[in-house]
């Protein structure tokens, strides 16, 4: 059988490391750091933002380490995707979050460390958050818009693992963002209503 070739990349079988206590895959293509100066309009309080970047500086709210595998239809693309424990104002770290450009995709969580949510939300405003912690999976279905929140105070650490041809459309959520957020309240992760959402 002829192996598959992208860019004139030949994708052989392969194995890889990923430390389940930092998430640092021993071997990747590609690294992702998002600091807060950078996503900073994420927040739903942007002025807490600009508030933490001035008193403390700028944080690394999360990162990813990723293998390059070609984004083609047959491939599996996956991924250590590591989130901080923190808060700007009241909402816990996350990811910036996204739908699939190939909207139909569906995707898988496998939680290594930490405790956090999957919030999960339709273009319609319908949502569903799941809990990770360590040995829980998560399945993302198609046309779910999806973020990982950092609820504890560890790295959450997952391996996402998704659809070769998914893609990623950030452009509707940082036009529009979430329209459910998860906040601190009285110590607690509580679900609000994004007073800023553009529905
Ligand atoms: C994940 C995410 C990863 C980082 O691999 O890409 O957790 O989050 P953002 O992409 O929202 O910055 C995934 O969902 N891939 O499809
Ligand atoms: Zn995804």
């Amino acid at each position: 059988m002829d192996l598959k070739i992208e860019n004139k990349r030949v994708v052989y079988p392969f194995s890889v490391g990923i430390d389940s206590e930092t998430g640092m895959m021993d071997d990747y293509d590609v690294h992702i750091e998002r600091w807060l100066k950078d996503i900073t309009k994420m927040f739903y309080d942007e002025n807490a933002a600009i508030k933490y970047l001035n008193k403390h500086g700028n944080i690394k709210i999360y990162e990813v380490y990723e293998k390059g595998i070609p984004e083609i239809d047959g491939e599996v693309r996956f991924c250590s995707s590591i989130t901080y424990p923190g808060k700007i104002g009241d909402e816990y770290f996350m990811t910036k979050g996204h739908f699939h450009s190939r909207p139909d995709t569906a995707e898988l969580y496998y939680c290594i460390r930490g405790h956090g949510y999957m919030l999960m939300e339709r273009e319609n405003g319908d949502y569903v958050i799941e809990e990770m912690y360590p040995g829980r999976a998560v399945y993302v279905p198609g046309y779910y818009a999806h973020r990982s929140i950092n609820i504890g105070d560890e790295p959450l650490i997952s391996l996402p693992v998704y659809p070769g041809d998914a893609g990623h459309d950030y452009g509707t959520i940082e036009q529009k963002g979430f329209k459910h957020l998860v906040v601190d309240k009285d110590g607690k992760p509580s679900i609000i209503v994004n007073p800023y959402y553009k529905e």
